[in-house]
């Protein structure tokens, strides 16, 4: 990598460095980068102090600077072990792409929905409702005038239900019990099908005791391509991007920072980010060193995209960006609400990197 490391002596913002210099140590080549700034992390600690003796005054006469050093060093050393940890290793990844059997030109899918242990950053293990074992679910993705058929097989000891969420599909499909079907009971299965009627970045959640099922992960992205996509969705990189904020936390698909999943693209490339937020909060998103050019909202084009860094999403919502990869680097990409993103431990929650590589 050749990503110039900015000195950290040319800013007075400890977090801006953080997030800048170690961030980059990654990009650079996780340990090798770290091992060479532990030293100067260390440097940095020091003079701080030394810089707060001159200005303040009333520091240097404090009789407690070396315990404010030392609490002031243990926060910095958390700040960047959780930094060096990224991206760390979890088992169980969710999202991944379900292939369909074809049946009688069907695309036809099989959800289990059961109950599972899931690891949301190292070492943190909660319990979760899982479709097929994964959190977020996994990944259905059509294309527009497709047959599917999807077969919900409920091994939870509660019952439940999909719903299509964004997909103009008839009545009985919508899977909401007492308004479109009746509750699917523990053991038993129920059929889904339809045909696909639009393109655009959907979802598919639990639509019974929502606020416990969706919460413990029974959600997935369900993604429609066009028959002609637009010219603005001809990417190199294309990421789904799950929020949530229920019982497991902050996460982006499943995991909470360091386990988060960093977004990796060449210097010149497009990536396509496709935000989804099955969480009870709004998160601004928010990216550092590019734009994101927003084109779709909740699946439908935009009649006029536009740019911004940070993009708020309400609970339902989907958009899709696209950002040009104009400026090498690892950059941080996080919820700005900031106590979804880092605490005096250090980031956690809803935080990754999009690395543009050079
Ligand atoms: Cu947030």
């Amino acid at each position: 990598m050749s990503v110039k490391l900015p000195s950290p002596f040319d800013s007075t913002d400890r977090r801006a460095f953080i997030k800048t210099s170690a961030f980059t140590a990654i990009a650079g080549g996780l340990l090798a980068a770290c091992e060479k700034e532990s030293p100067k992390s260390a440097t940095v600690a020091t003079k701080s102090v030394s810089d707060s003796d001159q200005s303040g005054g009333a520091m240097a006469a404090h009789p407690t600077v070396p315990s404010a050093q030392s609490a002031a060093d243990e926060m910095d050393r958390m700040h960047e072990a959780g930094i060096k940890a990224f991206p760390a290793k979890t088992s169980g990844v969710g999202n991944q792409l379900l292939a369909p059997k074809i049946v009688a030109g069907v695309k036809t899918y099989e959800l289990t929905a059961s109950k599972i242990q899931w690891e949301t950053s190292p070492g943190v293990k909660v319990e979760a409702f899982a479709y097929n074992g994964q959190v977020p679910g996994p990944q259905i993705r059509v294309t527009e005038g497709d047959r599917v058929r999807i077969l919900l097989t409920n091994n939870l000891s509660e019952s439940t239900a999909i719903h299509f969420h964004g997909l103009e599909i008839p009545n009985a499909m919508d899977g909401v019990p007492y308004i479109t079907q009746p509750p699917v009971k523990p053991g038993k299965t129920f059929t889904y099908e339809f045909t696909v009627p639009h393109s655009g970045t959907h979802m598919y959640h639990s639509h019974h005791n929502s606020t416990k099922q969706v919460g413990m992960g029974l959600l997935g992205a369900f993604l429609v391509d066009a028959k002609q996509p637009e010219a603005i969705e001809k990417v190199d990189v294309d990421h789904v991007m799950v929020l949530n904020d229920g019982f497991h936390g902050y996460t982006f698909n499943g995991k909470s920072f360091p386990a988060t999943e960093p977004i990796v693209a060449k210097l010149g490339q497009r990536v396509r980010i496709r935000f989804m937020n099955e969480g009870m909060m709004i998160h601004p998103m928010h990216l550092h060193g590019m734009h994101m050019t927003v084109f779709a909202k909740d699946g439908w084009m935009l009649p006029a995209p536009y740019r911004c860094d940070t993009l708020n999403v309400a609970p339902g919502e989907r958009y899709d960006a696209v950002v040009n990869c104009t400026n090498p680097g690892t950059w941080a990409f996080h919820c700005h609400i900031l106590p979804h993103a880092e605490s005096e431990r250090g980031m956690m929650g809803m935080v990754t990197a999009l690395i543009v590589q050079s």
